[in-house]
């Protein structure tokens, strides 16, 4: 079995009864849909489901879970993600799927965020991974400019499988930023870059997970709580 399906499911087993919980996107979160699916099956938990994609949405329909309407939830008690990049003071890069918009707004709330990572993607400091930033389609040449420009980093458009321009689920480009490692001003860069007219949402979840779960290669599973 996969690591990342190993570490996943032990995830799972961090939901109970009457729970309401965030379904997170990305290859990782998908093997933990399912196991929301066998749980409700097995154990009849009475659980409160949203998705933070429509692939994931897609995917727990097809595993028979019944999903809420996000509009009708305030708080979530936990939800289950992956990320791209995480450092050791839990500060996230995310967006690698596309997803970042409603994965954000999806952890705000969210009083146990759990993200479920192999060990490659844990690091001593951000950056290597391009930062996903989420822009208004409207002029996005100019946005992706002045973005370079401000940042003095390589700013790309994402593309789909036909070249075309990657759109989200909530009608976004994507700008992947080049930075680096280090990324530069921790404190500030993630308001720096939403700053900048056009940017809808930053890649960037910084104290947002309350705990880790990593999967290594040998099939062991470790869970870490955020440092105080
Ligand atoms: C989706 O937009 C992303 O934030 C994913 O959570 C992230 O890219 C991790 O994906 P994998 O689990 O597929 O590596």
């Amino acid at each position: 079995v996969n690591p990342k399906q190993i570490a996943a499911e032990h995830a799972v087993t961090l939901i109970k009864d009457g729970m309401s919980v965030g379904l997170g996107s990305g290859t990782t979160a998908a093997y933990a849909i399912p196991a929301v699916a066998r749980r409700i099956e097995t154990e009849g938990l009475r659980l409160r489901c949203v998705a933070t994609s429509k692939a994931s949405a897609h995917l727990a329909h097809a595993n028979g879970i019944k999903l809420s309407s996000w509009d009708s939830i305030e708080t979530l008690d936990i939800t289950i993600d992956g990320a791209d990049e995480i450092d050791p003071e839990f500060r996230i890069i995310k967006g690698g799927g596309g997803a970042l918009v409603r994965e954000k707004l999806v952890a705000t709330v969210t009083a146990d965020e759990v993200i479920v990572v192999h060990s490659a993607k844990l690091t001593e400091a951000l950056g290597a991974f391009p930062v996903p930033v989420a822009v208004v389609p409207f002029g996005w040449p100019s946005t992706r400019r002045r973005l370079a420009e401000k940042f003095g980093c390589e700013v790309s458009i994402r593309r789909d499988a036909s070249g075309d321009a990657f759109t989200s689920d909530d009608g976004m480009h994507i700008l992947d930023m080049a930075f680096g490692a280090p990324l530069p001003r921790l404190d500030t860069i993630e308001n720096e870059i939403r700053s900048v007219v056009g940017v809808v949402e930053v890649g960037l979840f910084f104290g947002l997970c309350h705990h880790l779960v990593v999967a290594h290669s040998d099939g062991s599973v470790e869970v870490k709580a955020a440092p105080k």
